[in-house]
Formats: structure tokens, C-alpha cells, sequence
């Protein structure tokens, strides 16, 4: 696909209010300030496509970017301890309404910080997942931020959390692009398969 395209298609503050799948949708889900509106940048190579926020807890809505006949999901963050209870049943209703909505979802991008073990809301997310058979891969962000020769180690002690099976990840940065072009190796793969069916 051509990743030179790419326009901002509408923002959702409600699940009633999300537009029905047009074409596959490739989804960013994680904690809040993990990175996921910093990956989707680096994917298209534009600064300011979706918002890169310094305060976390920011992005409470769904928003749509569209490149062809592709859309891109960015998913609001979970996690921010913050966060109201009111704020977090709007999350809910968001989250919920999303994946019980029929959507047409290619994959499903987990991002978790490579520093850190995966929180409970994690988890959580993880389980929903695998429980909706939900194809997803896990982007392990900001490995700008610990050494090269720690990476594998660390992969192996956030993925000892987990029950990986056959669950694929690879690492990535926004600040030296690693990984970008494995993302979008793996973004063509999906599409070429979906094409052929
Ligand atoms: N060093 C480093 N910082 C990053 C990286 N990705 C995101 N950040 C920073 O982390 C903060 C949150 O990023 P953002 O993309 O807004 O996270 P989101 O809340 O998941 O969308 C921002 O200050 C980013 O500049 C990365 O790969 N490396
Ligand atoms: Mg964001």
C-alpha cells in the first residue's frame, strides 16, 4: 500500500456515533502515552496526522485515518490512573461498541512500552483478543530507550506474562524508526492476503 497517502477521517466520542467498516481496519490499541499516535506518524511519515500528546490521557476518542481503501483505528488509551469513572465507562462504552460492532478488523496493533511488565488493563486487553479470536500482533515501543543488547531479555520477561502461543511481536521506535518497515512489511502482507480471498 502506499503509505504516502493518508487523511484524518473523523474522530468518535461515543460508540453510536462509529462509521461502519468501509474496508479492512488496522487498529492501535494500549496504554495511554505508549506511542500509538507517534507509530501511526512514523508509518506515513507526517508529524502531526494524529495527535502526539506529552499529557497522557488525552485522546478519549476513536479516530479514523484513511489511506486508499485502508483505514487506520486509533483507539483512545487505557490506563491513565487519572482518569474519572466517569471517563473510564465512556472508555468502556467506546472500547466495547468498537470491537461488538461487526467491524472488518485486519489486525489488531498491542502496543506495550518495552520497559515495563503489562498492566492489568493489559492483560485485560489481551484476553478480550484472544477470547473474539481477534488476529493481533504486539508492538513492543520506545526501544530507543534501553540498550540494543537488552532488548531480547526484556521481550522474554514482558512475553513470560503472557501466554504468547502464536502470538507475534517485534520492536519498534518512533525517535530512530526502528521496526517501521517491518510494520509495514507486515501491513502489505495482510492486505496481498485479504485481496486474494
Ligand atoms: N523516546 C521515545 N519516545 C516516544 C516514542 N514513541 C512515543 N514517544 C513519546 O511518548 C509520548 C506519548 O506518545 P503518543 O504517541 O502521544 O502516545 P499515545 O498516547 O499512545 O498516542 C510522547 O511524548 C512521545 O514523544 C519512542 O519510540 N521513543
Ligand atoms: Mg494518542
Amino acid at each position: 500500500m502506499n503509505f504516502n497517502i493518508v487523511e484524518f477521517e473523523a474522530s468518535f466520542g461515543t460508540s453510536k456515533q462509529i462509521k461502519p467498516s468501509c474496508c479492512p481496519e488496522f487498529v492501535f490499541v494500549g496504554r495511554s502515552n505508549v506511542g500509538k499516535s507517534s507509530l501511526i506518524n512514523k508509518l506515513f511519515n507526517r508529524n502531526k496526522l494524529a495527535r502526539v500528546s506529552s499529557m497522557p490521557g488525552k485522546t478519549a476518542t476513536i479516530n479514523f485515518f484513511k489511506s486508499e481503501a485502508v483505514r487506520f483505528v486509533d483507539l483512545p488509551g487505557y490506563g491513565y490512573a487519572k482518569t474519572s469513572k466517569k471517563e473510564k465507562t465512556r472508555w468502556n462504552e467506546l472500547i466495547n461498541g468498537y470491537f461488538l460492532g461487526n467491524r472488518n478488523i485486519a489486525i489488531v496493533f498491542l502496543l506495550l512500552d518495552i520497559r515495563n511488565k503489562p498492566s492489568n488493563e493489559d492483560m485485560i486487553m489481551i484476553s478480550m483478543l484472544k477470547q473474539m479470536q481477534i488476529p493481533f500482533t504486539i508492538i513492543f515501543t520506545k526501544v530507543d530507550k534501553i540498550a540494543k543488547t537488552k532488548i531480547p531479555d526484556q521481550i522474554k520477561y514482558i512475553s513470560s506474562f503472557i501466554n504468547m502461543g502464536n502470538v507475534k511481536s517485534l520492536a519498534f521506535s518512533a525517535e530512530t524508526g526502528q521496526g517501521v518497515a517491518e510494520i509495514k512489511t507486515l501491513i502489505d502482507k495482510i492486505l496481498n492476503k485479504l485481496n486474494k480471498k
